[in-house]
């Protein structure tokens, strides 16, 4: 049920709004200007469908966005993930691997919707999410204290959060969702109460950076990918703020204690080696933050996307 061969799509989505800094819309040009596709394409051999635009979406966000049930920019980050969504799908449902360069994390949204859609079109299967992240992402509008939607995509992506106006989301079918049983997060380590909560609640699979300092990181890896199981299709969502600051400190919100840079590598190599991934999405890489910093950031970025897709250490 893979996908076929070496066919690649990448979307470049230059989009800040589901947070309040500026930059992580340049993240993708700069990826792309350190050699990434070019890479994917010349020494990995993919077959690279790119439209060769980094997508801001200006066109579709309203100007008057006001702070609706606590979300900040609800409007715009809805449409920018509803139309992703169409371009995520439109990929996946070729059959191609979908590459997508963000971005704050809110672009989950419309890449999980993206995948999962398609894959259950095309398979009949539900697929898993795995979320490398220090955050869990999972707050509802309601328990989420900052307001920004790149700490919510999760909640929306599992129907934890619901919303019936089109506008605001309420363009999320079931058929675009995910179950909590099938959510996996490594890496975690800034957790919000209201978040420890739905995690238990809901029994949701989560490696902490705690059980990685007990068990290593192989060892963590072989109960995430056997909690998900064989033949099950996979979608990594990787938030480069899961890595240590000390290797990515170009990101909006830096918690330090996180990965190492081969323990991210390690994460896309086991991921990719499962043969069922067939999605990933490398967000919140923030060049103009700690700038001295942002090229190790990107070269990080780059490094973890050539692993996911199959890049080798021999
Ligand atoms: B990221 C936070 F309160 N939980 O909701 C929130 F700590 O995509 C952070 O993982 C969210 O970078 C971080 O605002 C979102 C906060
Ligand atoms: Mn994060
Ligand atoms: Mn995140
Ligand atoms: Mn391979």
């Amino acid at each position: 049920f893979l996908p076929s061969g070496h066919e690649l799509g990448v979307v470049a989505v230059g989009f800040s709004g589901g947070q309040g800094k500026q930059g992580v819309d340049a993240a993708p040009m700069a990826l792309i200007e350190a050699g990434l596709i070019n890479q994917l394409r010349d020494e990995l051999e993919y077959n690279v469908h790119f439209d060769g635009e980094v997508h801001a979406y200006t066109d579709i966000m309203p100007r008057d966005d006001p702070p609706y049930r606590n979300m900040k920019r609800p409007l715009s980050v809805s449409a920018v993930t509803k139309a992703l969504s169409e371009q995520v799908y439109e990929h996946a449902s070729q059959g191609r691997f979908v590459l997508t360069l963000g971005g704050d994390h809110s672009i989950a949204i419309g890449t999980v919707s993206g995948t999962a859609k398609a894959l259950r079109e095309r398979l009949g299967r539900e697929m898993a999410v795995i979320w490398v992240d220090a955050h869990a992402d999972i707050n509802t509008p309601e328990t989420s204290d900052s307001g920004n939607i790149h700490g919510m995509p999760v909640a929306f992506l599992t129907g934890l959060a619901t919303e019936s106006r089109p506008e605001v989301f309420g363009w999320l079918k079931d058929d675009q969702k995910i179950s909590t049983k099938k959510l996996v997060y490594i890496g975690l380590r800034d957790i919000d109460r209201g978040e420890k909560k739905i995690l238990k609640d809901h029994g949701i699979k989560a490696f902490s950076m705690h059980d990685i300092d007990r068990h290593g990181i192989g060892k963590v890896m072989d109960m995430a990918l056997g909690w998900i199981g064989t033949d099950t299709p996979i979608h990594l969502s990787f938030d480069v703020d899961g890595l240590d600051p000390m290797w990515a400190p170009s990101t909006g919100t830096p918690v330090r204690g996180g990965l190492t840079l081969r323990e991210g590598d390690f994460i896309a190599e086991c991921v990719h080696q499962t043969g069922s991934l067939v999605a990933l999405d490398l967000v919140e890489v923030n060049p103009s933050l700690e700038s001295e910093g942002a090229d190790q950031t990107i070269r990080a970025g780059c490094s973890i996307v050539r692993c996911a897709l199959g890049d080798t250490l021999l």
